[in-house]
């Protein structure tokens, strides 16, 4: 079988030749490029803009100035500012021109006149309000109260309390290929070539936007450079380039560059906790009061990300009264969004530092206070109503422990030698397969080749591989006779998109059950080229089985029956369709959990290199461990970056200071290491196919392992990722 097979992705051969075809290789003849001028000042009136001179440039086209379109929790002025700049890199004007740098250039022609205003950028200043993000509205965005049991009383009960302030740095996700589309109009419809992770999401948000102008927009998502959650909601240039594809009737390109992707990209996490933890003698954690401030930016569709970190504030963990106050505050910085994880790093960052503070208070082993705090009967609901499903937490930490032991020796031995080592151990619980459910079409084409079409919409996962083994496993057939493809809304029906970490499990399963639709067909369809009924037809392994006489057709033969000639009359007694559909859903979330142990180094000018690493995970069954140990070694260097090197800053005035690569550092081979990838299959899921996610888990267990193997080393307490470089240098 293939599946549980460590097989290579067959999505690759065309990256890995440079023939892939990113929305920038797309060519469409007559295209013409949008450049967008963007704001250089935080905070301002807009009172004039001025593009006389630029739209007189030979090779513009035209000028777009003060387009507004109402989307939720969206700045006022969206896509573009109109009567106030609220960051810098917020659009203001949008010039088309016929080629790249003629768009370009024209930007230094417009003139943009506007009255400073004061400026907010420290989140907690911001909540005093004292000067305003935005005109008009409080700082204050978005609040809730999350209260579990009683707290207060419980402190009363506890021997010790930890009291301090956690904060998550402002990161940019930074895939690869930066953010761009390409719109065609077409005599009233639109066709969009988009570097998305969500085609269909976004066929409807600019369906929504434009439905007066076109009769439909079909989204079709080029091949993409990677997403990490941040190509998925409403950005401006998305609804700029389709308004400027209507409205001159020509098909329009924009791709951001680097320095504008950096300013312009949804940034994410951004998260102070000032908690207040208190704990027994004997290491049981009884409360928790946390107050929350998420830094939202200059829009507030970040703050439920502040939702899912409060309600998974308890981590696997059995604590019960806990208080979660959430301060959503607006700044004059790019929007929050999601970003890999979305929310659950950042619970994960809070709750197992508690869990380390509270060891090192104690006195006690980390091993020991997490076993006598972890949840132990399954199915479990936490304190804010997360059912966790499935698994065997104390089991996965025993076997994190003899990873731990090993690296404690090693850390022992490397000391002796005068290296500032440290071992760091952290414990997680993931939420995932957020929902509502994916579809999957499967059909046979003449030849007998299989092509299975999901509605997700993987961008550098390997999803396609992991499901062309489940159907070539169903159908008992050679896994290249099967084709996985996807992002087009016009390929299929409805379907949502990859995030989540869903895309194995929701998309895959649909697949399963599509597959399980067209192995009956085909035994229908069989019976009928064979004469015989149904009930005398088996399928196995690729044919359909007369159980009376052993005769057989296989798959090919019956597309090959069905399509044989042109012409003749219709005379198979059944429909002559080899397509089927499904829809797949869980009822309820799937909650993985796992643990990360790591072995680092601090040199003596305080770079952090990790020596060794190990992720143990539990996600159910697992389809296939090559592509599900690549998301850990990914993610887990991904977070290294947000541990020890990126964070996106600005000054006091609100101008951004990380503009390029070179101020925002991102992990480069020089910081890179191989984890190595142990899992469990014992917390499976309801899914035909029991599976759970495992793409995000490891950025929700490397924030705090890496946090506390750095503190060990150093001899420092850690509070704030990334860590800050004058508490490594010896
Ligand atoms: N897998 C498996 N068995 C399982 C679960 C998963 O073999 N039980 C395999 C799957 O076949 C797939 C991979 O592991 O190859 C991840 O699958 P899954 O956990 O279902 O996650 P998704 O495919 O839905 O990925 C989404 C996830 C998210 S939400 C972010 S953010 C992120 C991540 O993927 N963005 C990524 N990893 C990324 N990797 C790349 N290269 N690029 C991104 O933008
Ligand atoms: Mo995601």
């Amino acid at each position: 079988p293939y599946v549980g097979a460590r097989i290579k992705r067959i999505e690759d051969p065309k990256f890995i030749t440079g023939s892939a075809r990113y929305v920038d290789d797309m060519v469409v003849p007559g295209t013409l490029y949008m450049a967008i001028l963007r704001s250089t000042v935080p905070h301002a009136r807009l009172l004039r803009i001025d593009y006389e001179d630029a739209s007189r440039i030979p090779g513009v086209v035209g000028v777009i100035t003060g387009l507004n379109i109402k989307v939720e929790n969206r700045p006022r002025n969206f896509p573009m500012a109109k009567d106030e700049i609220l960051y810098v890199g917020q659009p203001i004007a949008a010039v088309i021109a016929e080629d790249r740098y003629k768009a370009y250039d024209a930007l230094d022609y417009i003139q943009v006149d506007y009255e400073p205003l004061p400026t907010v950028i420290d989140p907690e200043k911001a909540l005093t309000d004292d000067v305003k993000a935005v005109e008009g509205e409080n700082n204050l965005g978005y609040r809730k109260t999350y209260r579990a049991g009683n707290p207060e009383v419980e402190f009363s009960r506890s021997d010790v309390v930890i009291e301090t302030k956690l904060e998550i740095g402002r990161v940019y996700p930074a895939a690869m290929e930066p953010r761009g589309l390409l719109a065609v109009y077409q005599e009233g419809r639109l066709t969009v070539y988009a570097s998305t992770q969500a085609p269909h999401y976004m066929r409807k948000f600019l369906l929504n936007a434009f439905r007066d102008h076109v009769s439909d927009i079909r989204v079709i998502q080029a091949d993409t450079g990677g997403a990490f959650g941040s190509k998925m909601f409403p950005y401006p240039e998305d609804y700029i380039v389709a308004y400027a594809s209507i409205i001159y009737r020509r098909p329009v390109k924009w791709v951001a560059t680097r320095r504008e992707d950096l300013l312009s990209t949804y940034h994410s996490r951004a998260q102070i906790h000032r908690i207040k933890a208190g704990f027994t003698r004997r290491g049981e954690w009884r409360a928790l009061i946390d107050e929350l401030i998420i830094d939202l930016g200059a829009a507030t569709h970040g703050y439920y990300l502040a939702d899912i970190t409060s309600t998974l504030i308890s981590g696997p963990y059995k604590v019960r009264d806990i208080l979660v106050e959430v301060y959503g505050v607006r700044t004059n910085k790019t929007p929050l969004d999601q970003y890999r994880g979305a929310g659950r790093p950042e619970a994960a960052f809070v709750y197992e530092r508690i869990m380390d503070m509270a060891a090192d208070e104690l006195k006690m082993d980390p091993i020991e206070i997490r076993r006598r705090n972890l949840v132990t009967e399954l199915p479990y609901t936490n304190p804010f109503g997360h059912k966790y499903d499935s698994g065997n937490y104390l089991h996965l930490l025993s076997i994190a422990e003899g990873y731990y032991r090993d690296f404690e020796r090693r850390v022992e031995e490397l000391r002796k030698q005068g290296r500032r080592v440290g071992v760091g151990l952290s414990f997680y619980i993931e939420q995932n397969n957020f929902g509502p459910w994916e579809s999957a079409s499967i059909r046979v084409k003449s030849d007998g080749k299989i092509l299975v079409i999901i509605g997700a919409a993987p961008h550098g996962q390997g999803d396609a591989t992991a499901i062309a083994q489940i159907v070539a496993d169903e159908l008992g057939i050679d896994m290249n006779q099967v084709e996985v493809s996807w992002g087009d809304t016009e390929l299929i029906g409805e379907g949502f998109g990859t995030f989540g970490s869903r895309t194995l499990t929701l998309a895959g399963n649909a697949a399963l059950l599509a597959v399980r639709k067209l192995k009956d067909r085909l035994r229908r369809v069989g019976a009928a080229l064979m004469g015989i009924n149904y009930e005398d037809v088996i399928y196995e392994s690729g044919y359909v089985k007369d159980t009376k006489t052993g005769k057989s057709l296989s798959i090919r033969d019956i597309a090959n029956a069905l399509t044989a000639s042109v012409g003749g009359t219709w005379s198979y007694g059944v429909e002559p369709s080899l397509e089927d559909s499904a829809y797949f859903g869980l009822s309820n979330y799937t909650y993985p959990y796992g643990s990360h142990i790591a072995l680092v180094e601090v040199t003596e000018e305080g770079l952090v290199k990790v020596l060794d690493y190990v992720a143990i995970d539990d996600i159910g069954f697992v389809i296939n461990p090559m592509l599900a140990e690549g998301q850990v070694i990914g993610g887990v260097v991904q977070g290294f970056g947000e541990v020890a090197l990126e964070e996106v800053k600005y000054d006091n005035d609100g101008n951004p200071l990380t503009q390029t690569f070179s101020e925002y550092w991102i992990p480069s081979i020089m910081e890179s290491f191989n984890a190595k990838w142990h899992y469990l299959e014992e917390g499976k899921s309801n899914a035909p196919l029991p599976t759970k996610g495992i793409a995000e888990g490891p950025l929700i267990g490397v924030l705090p392992a890496l946090t506390r193997a750095v503190e060990n080393a150093v001899g420092r307490r850690i509070t704030k990722i990334p860590i800050d470089p004058s508490l490594l240098i010896k």
